[in-house]
């Protein structure tokens, strides 16, 4: 025999068969020409049982057995996603071609009828054997890849300082919002905000302590937001934050209440304690000028708010 390509001494064979002479007959086979496993079931339901909970890697399963026969053990087995997978190898004594046809119908991948051939037997066991372990194998790489592509689909989504959603997450978000209120005549607010003399932090403190300060702004600034509101690094020390179902006025006291949790808020870095204000620019979703033009308007209202003192929210 060519050396197995897959650990067979982990694997798990479940035989089936009312008859216990037939059982140990099979057994001593399989005990003395493989590594495999072994477990044994005497009647359908207690082969389900054992399936169901241990879930082996393949079934021998005899035909005729009373109360349940192994037909019926089979689709059971196939009926349930969880157990779909596992290899039926039917052994019986039933020779006719139609029982065959039938076994094959239950879901069975091969039909081996007695008296065996002993080593054509155990070729056929590996060969399925073979095939149901690289097909394991095949989606496991597949739920790998599955994870990698959502990692990356969430990276290119994220602002890696802050772990704010990124300027293209919430344009994403707010294309989504806007069709919603297209179609149920929704509604939604944005506040475009900036932090004041940023510049200074950095020149002052140094850029990790510019860093810091961007982090913790984004953590203030969530925690006094609801779930449902999305908030973006949309440049440098710039934020724009979109609040769904929420009028112009509403908006105006979230960036109030914002603005006051900011200013209050006393930053310490290695060793320094500061504190920051930011400006906010508020604007309501207007379909009529739509998406590009409503941010502006935030944007127009924020840089309004820069030029008569900071620290405040300008509609
Ligand atoms: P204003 O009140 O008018 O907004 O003044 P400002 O100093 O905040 O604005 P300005 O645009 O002059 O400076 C923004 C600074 O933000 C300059 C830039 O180096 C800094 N900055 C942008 N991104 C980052 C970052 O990721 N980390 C750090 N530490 N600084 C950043
Ligand atoms: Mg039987
Ligand atoms: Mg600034
Ligand atoms: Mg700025």
């Amino acid at each position: 025999m060519n050396t197995p390509a897959t650990e067979y001494n982990k694997t798990l064979l479940l035989v089936v068969d009312d008859n216990p002479q037939n059982l140990k007959v099979l057994g001593n086979i399989l005990k003395e020409n493989t590594k495999y496993g072994l477990a044994f079931a005497m009647n359908g339901y207690e082969a389900l049982e054992f399936i169901n909970s241990t879930k082996p890697d393949m079934v021998l399963l005899d035909v005729m057995m009373p109360d349940m026969d192994g037909y019926e053990v089979c689709r059971q087995l196939k009926k349930n996603p969880e157990t779909a997978n596992i290899p039926v190898i039917f052994i019986t004594a039933k020779t006719e071609a139609e029982d065959a046809v039938e076994g094959f119908e239950a879901g069975g991948v091969d039909y081996i009828s007695k008296p065996f051939h002993e080593p054509e037997l155990l070729m056929r066991i590996r060969t399925h054997l073979d095939l149901k372990l690289s097909r394991d194998m095949l989606e496991e790489k597949n739920r790998e890849l599955q994870l990698a592509y959502e990692t990356i689909e969430k990276l290119a989504l994220t602002d890696s300082l802050t772990g704010l959603a990124n300027r293209r997450s919430i344009m994403n978000q707010m294309a989504v919002e806007v069709s919603r209120c297209d179609r149920n005549g929704g509604y939604f607010s944005l506040i475009m905000c900036d932090i004041d003399f940023f510049k200074k932090v950095n020149d002052t403190f140094g850029h990790d302590t510019g860093d810091y300060v961007l982090r913790t702004v984004a953590d203030i600034m969530k925690s006094n937001l609801r779930q449902q509101d999305i908030v973006s690094r949309w440049g440098g020390e710039e934020f724009l934050i979109m609040l769904p179902l929420t009028e112009l006025g509403q908006a105006v006291s979230v960036a109030e209440k914002l603005r006051e949790a900011i200013k209050d808020a006393i930053l310490s870095y290695a060793g320094e304690q500061f504190c920051v204000t930011m400006t906010f620019g508020v604007s309501q979703f207007d379909k009529y000028i739509g998406i590009e033009q409503s941010i502006k308007k935030a944007d127009d209202a924020l840089y309004l708010g820069k030029q008569t003192g900071r620290n405040k929210v300008v509609q």
